[in-house]
């Protein structure tokens, strides 16, 4: 694999989430493979997990890290072609990235939807002119439109705890003060093209994602009739994708409870985190032993790890 920009980057997904749960049974064991081999993480936007996942993920094969956070401590980039450079941009993406490619073997690149304008938020501004520009192959640590290791971590979670028959798992919205993103959700949903899995999409009216990454999937706009006999819930808010970026007023009602949870079949409540408790979904969910999200986050190091060994392969 040279990049991973997709979840459909990965040729065989089944094998990749079998070769991620045996690396996390050793974790160490291809330390070889990046001896003398840096990855370079540039975050554009917050983050907790990812950040520290993919280091991790890079220590545990025996590659270097280094980070930098363009928010705080970077020149501000230009990113668009031919202008005269005279306003508060430093530097342009042309020079950054092949500078940046000069230091290490694989750059990883973490820029979200900037949520205002909808088709520069879908031209993927900042990663592809990084894949454009860059010598060394790119990561998507999360874009304008996908989250592509966040999916993989999720993968290896449903399969680490995988029901005897054909899943039910059910994607729901909930609220949340501030407008997010659609990368997770979207990723996700590309996700369900690999699962053998009843899938069913719930959220308000005015929360309907991209038909594109949609399909045909069925959209449920009773969220409690949604939860019958779910496996499986993956909770995550999302702001409106035909108002771009607006958070529309809030449903209250859409809150994760333990009432809620009744409908389902015994299911499992996941979500990517960080999540706002008593906002998106209740301590008492949470708190419980029906929830996967410390999982989640603990399989972002070998989601990361299995990615980083298939491109470290790669350019041997
Ligand atoms: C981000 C989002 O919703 O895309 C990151 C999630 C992994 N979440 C927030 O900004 C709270
Ligand atoms: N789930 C996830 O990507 O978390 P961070 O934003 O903290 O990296």
């Amino acid at each position: 694999m040279k990049n991973y920009l997709h979840i459909s980057d990965l040729n065989n997904l089944h094998e990749v989430v079998k070769g991620a749960i045996e690396l996390k049974k050793s974790p160490l064991e291809y330390q070889k493979l990046g001896k003398g081999k840096t990855i370079c993480l540039l975050f554009f936007n917050n983050s907790l997990r990812t950040r520290l996942s993919t280091q991790k993920a890079a220590q545990n094969l025996g590659m270097n890290t280094i980070v930098m956070n363009f928010g705080s401590e970077g020149w501000q980039l230009e990113f668009e072609d031919g202008l005269v450079m005279n306003q508060n941009k430093s530097e342009h993406v042309i020079e950054a990235a092949k500078v940046v490619s000069q230091y290490c073997d694989i750059v990883a690149i973490r820029a979200f939807a900037g949520l205002k304008d909808k088709v520069q938020d879908e031209s993927e501004i900042i990663l592809n002119n990084f894949i454009k520009h860059a010598t060394v192959p790119v990561i998507n640590m999360e874009s304008s439109i996908g989250h592509p290791l966040q999916a993989l971590a999720d993968a290896i979670t449903l399969e680490e705890h995988k029901v005897l028959h054909k899943p039910k798992i059910v994607l729901s919205w909930a609220p949340h003060p501030k407008a997010l993103p659609h990368a997770v959700v979207n990723s996700f949903i590309e996700l369900m093209q690999f699962q053998n899995a009843e899938f069913v999409i719930t959220h308000p009216v005015g929360y309907e994602l991209d038909p594109k990454i949609v399909k045909n999937y069925k959209v449920e706009y009773n969220q409690e009739k949604a939860f019958e006999n779910a496996d499986f819930v993956y909770i995550k808010n999302w702001s409106s994708y035909n108002d771009y970026g607006k958070v529309i007023p809030q449903d209250k009602n859409w809150m994760i409870t333990s009432d809620l949870m009744k409908f389902t079949n015994n299911g499992k409540f996941m979500h990517c985190l960080p999540v706002r408790r008593n906002v998106v979904v209740t301590d008492d969910v949470i708190d419980s032993e029906s929830s996967l999200v410390i999982e989640q986050a603990n399989n972002r190091t070998y989601s990361a790890q299995i990615v980083l060994k298939k491109i470290l392969e790669n350019i041997e």
